[in-house]
């Protein structure tokens, strides 16, 4: 049986990885030296082509957030107010709420009990006169069916987003993610293994809609400084580029201590009934930066929530990524104007199920072999 607390500092999920200090404050004593601190300096050009080349795309437009990233990129790819979007409910409110915000209607799709990710067949389903477009996200930095979901796009001619914001580093068939589609979006914020305090890319291979989004990131205004579009302000700072680059220099290392947490979970909850260590798919590379559980009550004999109450009395602050589904939640749950034909039964119970623990570079060994002895309790207890 464990003992009561045994953390007495909270543990995390989400704690940032830091990178070289020194290397970091090298880069905002420069941009201090410079007196160049916002609107396109050069430590965001640099941080530009660096998240280009990682992400293997012909252009990078760097963001003050994945969220306006996502708002950007659906008006640089050209969707309009009142235009229908599939997306899938089981994601961050981030996704649906940043379509909600620019005018668009999202519309909600169940997803695939083993991936997580949104089931194409019922994306398929719900395409009807308004759908303008689909948003994929990459659950987990699991990537979403990317050419299922291409190809219905392409059927019906309209585009294919990717919400790639847990997905830095990940490749799909191969490929890194970050050229799919028409555009894909990454976040940097403090929670992400790669940080930038507050940041966000749209990648694309698509030229238009990297000069649009440029343009709409800086109020609308171009490189001769007309106002050419409805813009906002969605820059990246220098200091968030500062930490940004830092970040992407320990990429591999970070991906490397969170694929090692990742095993230690897997081996240290392997044979406990009911409790599975949410895979990525073998073949591809990951970044593992959630470690999520599934708990089956049924078979546990004890619900997530009860889990995650036993973690808590040890200061260990799990996260029920993601509950409740974005369709149950405001102002989307029975709202007529947002078509989601309920219920979205493998959604809803997913949401029940899932529970995010702390990993990166806060945690190791020791913490990880603790967070499951509490769980092996709690079943142990049920
Ligand atoms: N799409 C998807 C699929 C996403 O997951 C997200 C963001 C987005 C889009 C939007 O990306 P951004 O616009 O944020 O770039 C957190 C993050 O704030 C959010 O970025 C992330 N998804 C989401 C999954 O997780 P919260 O509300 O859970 O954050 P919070 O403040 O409760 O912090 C989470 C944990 O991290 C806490 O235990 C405390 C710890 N923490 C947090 C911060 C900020 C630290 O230890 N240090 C810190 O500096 O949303």
């Amino acid at each position: 049986m464990v003992k009561k607390s045994m953390f007495s500092n909270p543990l995390h999920v989400g704690r940032p990885n830091v990178g070289d200090r020194d290397r970091f404050l090298e880069r905002i004593n420069g941009a201090l030296d410079r007196l160049w601190l916002a609107n396109n300096g050069p430590l965001v050009r640099e941080f530009e082509a660096r998240v280009a080349e990682m992400a293997g795309t012909e252009h990078c437009v760097p963001v003050a957030n994945a969220t306006t990233g996502i708002q950007i990129a659906a008006k640089a790819a050209g969707l309009q107010p009142g235009d229908e979007v599939i997306v899938p409910s089981f994601t961050s409110p981030a996704t649906p709420h940043a379509l909600q915000w620019v005018g668009l209607v999202p519309v909600f799709c169940d997803v695939e009990a083993t991936t997580a990710n949104a089931d194409p067949e019922h994306v398929e389903q719900l395409i009807g006169p308004k759908t303008r477009a689909i948003v994929g996200v990459h659950v987990f930095g699991r990537p979403c069916e990317i050419d299922q979901l291409s190809k219905l796009a392409e059927w019906h001619g309209i585009p294919v987003l990717f919400d790639a914001a847990q997905a830095v580093g990940c490749t799909y068939k191969g490929k890194p993610v970050g050229g799919f589609g028409s555009a894909e979006i990454f976040s940097f914020h403090a929670t992400k293994y790669v940080n930038s305090f507050e940041g966000g890319a749209i990648v694309t291979n698509d030229e238009r809609i990297a000069s649009q989004a440029r343009v709409m990131r800086n109020l609308g205004l171009d490189d001769n400084r007309e106002t050419v579009a409805c813009g906002i302000n969605g820059r990246m700072t220098e200091a968030a580029a500062a930490m940004g680059l830092t970040s992407l220099e320990a990429m591999e290392a970070f991906m490397e201590i969170n694929r090692e947490n990742h095993e230690s979970y897997r081996d240290g909850l392997a044979g406990l009934p009911g409790v599975k260590v949410y895979e990525q798919a073998d073949e591809e590379r990951a970044n593992h930066q959630y470690v999520v559980i599934e708990v089956d009550a049924a078979t546990a004999g004890i619900h997530r929530d009860a889990v995650q109450a036993a973690l808590t009395e040890h200061n260990v602050l799990a996260r029920p990524y993601f509950h409740p589904g974005c369709h149950m939640i405001d102002p989307y749950r029975g709202r007529p104007d947002v078509h989601t034909p309920l219920p979205l039964p493998r959604t809803e119970a997913l949401c029940e199920r899932v529970l995010s623990l702390p990993t990166g570079t806060a945690v190791g060994p020791a913490e990880i072999a603790a967070v499951c002895e509490i769980i092996r309790d709690a079943c142990a207890g049920a």
